[in-house]
């Protein structure tokens, strides 16, 4: 596989670069920069030798790109585009109304990507691949895209302009119409074709040093996702949440991913300290790739989709958690209760049932509704069921992918709150105390343990009010 190479400088106006592809990889964006930077030289030093010269030896003008080599000869203007990262560098050219326009286009990335523009399609071009395209012939300024999902709302757009036209076209700011949104109260009845995702989280596997092994499809699917609403969205194994993986501290897990879809995707698992460049790679339609990681700490952890942009592979429900139980031995070990929980919240993005969520929609953090366990207000309408005096425990993950989550349950205090790694409070009961509410930002884990001492609909809710009432949002139902 090619090694990624970030946005290139000295391309003439460009976006922003946007922190790229790769899983949480500060360091790595950090190389992008710099390698993004060597670009910016070798281009303009090349751009310095080649001016004046064409490759046909006649005369010849550079188009005005502001970098590149655009060659005109006779109609035709010939420009080479490299692609890097989610950028086409260079991004733009100019050429005269009536001309021909082939593109040489050099697949840079690491994942497949195309270029749509005056009505024609250069199909996906694979990494490291090269494709020449003829788009034809512009009599007007035109603009183009990667129809890749979410491409284009992460900046991935190539413009033509035409000299001498007046109108000019830029590929930005096409937002789908939102579709429409079910009110509360259609979220609060009971309707058709809602399953609830089961909520309870299944005990570790007795042994301590267990080999989980699991093959996983991942699949593009249309689900229903709210009330009266189907949309596409892309699973780990049938599911979103992806399936849970619950161990012991020393535990192995190794997944094999199946990538049934029609583009990209990929995994990043939190829980695992390994080699991102392997272990994360994009896989490519129709190949495996294996994960295998040792849980070498305990806690909540999340699993994402690491094909970029991420925040349109998470909105589409490729996310999941992993939990790891302290070792039995130790100070932290888990308390007894009646029941576990797992709750993974996440803001959801009502789209065409053929698209999914829209990218720049969810570009723009314009979401809809809200939810745990990826269907707003589930569990008001299948309540959880417990008896007075039950004691549970509830695992928080947040998958974003950009809200945070403040979890409280109305009528109750929590005595327990696990978070990122220690204990914030334990038994607080006993000392007179408790919290509230837990802070659960983007990619964290928490847990809460409470006992109901009273019958009665004790809500669990994200206590951001809005995002409770957009579906975060579900009851306890205390019996006698
Ligand atoms: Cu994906």
């Amino acid at each position: 596989m090619s090694i990624p190479i970030g946005p290139a400088g000295g391309a003439g106006p460009r976006p922003a670069p946007k922190k790229p592809v790769g899983g949480d990889k500060d360091v790595e964006w950090a190389s992008w920069v710099l390698v993004g930077l060597a670009i910016a030289t070798v281009v303009t030093l090349a751009v310095l030798a080649s001016s004046g010269f064409g490759s046909t030896g006649q005369a010849t003008t550079q188009a005005s790109t502001s970098s590149g080599q655009a060659v005109t000869d006779g109609d035709t203007v010939t420009q080479q585009v490299s692609i890097e990262g989610m950028l086409f560098a260079p991004n733009t050219v100019e050429i005269p109304a009536g001309s021909t326009l082939v593109l040489e286009i050099t697949n840079n990335d690491s994942q497949n990507h195309d270029l749509a523009l005056n009505g024609i399609n250069t199909g996906l071009i694979s990494p490291g691949d090269t494709v020449t395209q003829d788009f034809g012939v512009f009599d007007e300024s035109t603009a183009g895209w990667c129809t890749v999902a979410g491409h284009k709302a992460m900046g991935m757009t190539f413009d033509v302009t035409v000299t001498g036209a007046t109108d000019t076209v830029t590929a930005g700011g096409t937002n789908t119409a939102a579709v429409d949104v079910p009110g509360a109260g259609a979220r609060s009845v009971d309707h058709e074709g809602f399953t609830p995702v089961d909520p309870v989280l299944a005990p570790a596997p007795a042994p301590t040093g267990t080999v989980h092994e699991y093959d996983w499809n991942i699949t593009e699917e249309v689900r229903q996702i709210a009330p009266g609403h189907e949309q596409v969205v892309w699973l780990f194994d049938g599911q979103a949440p992806g399936p849970t993986l619950r161990g012991k501290l020393g535990d192995t897990f190794r997944i094999t991913l199946h990538n049934k879809g029609t583009m990209s995707h990929s995994i990043d698992f939190h829980a695992g300290e390994v080699n991102p460049d392997t272990n994360m790679a994009q896989i490519p339609v129709g190949e495996s790739l294996t994960y295998e990681f040792v849980a070498d700490r305990y806690g909540v952890w999340m699993y994402h989709c690491a094909t970029a942009p991420m925040s349109l592979h998470i909105a589409n429900g490729m996310f999941g958690a992993v939990i790891i139980d302290p070792p039995a031995d130790s100070a932290d070990v888990l308390s007894d209760v009646d029941e576990e929980y797992l709750l993974v919240a996440s803001e959801m993005f009502l789209g065409e049932r053929e698209v999914g969520a829209d990218a720049q929609r969810v570009n723009d953090r314009d979401y809809d509704l809200t939810a745990f366990n990826f269907y707003p207000n589930q569990y008001d309408l299948a309540p959880i069921e417990h008896k007075v005096g039950d004691t549970v425990r509830v695992w928080l993950m947040n998958v974003g992918p950009d809200q945070s989550l403040s979890f409280h349950v109305v009528g109750e205090v929590f005595d327990t709150v696990f978070s990122e790694g220690r204990y914030l409070i334990r038994d607080a009961g006993t000392r007179g105390t408790g919290s509230q509410a837990v802070d659960v930002s983007v990619a964290q884990g928490a847990f809460v343990e409470l006992t109901f001492n009273a019958p009665g609909s004790y809500a669990f809710v994200n206590h951001q009010m809005t995002d409770a009432e957009k579906g975060q949002h579900g009851f306890f139902t205390v019996t006698d």
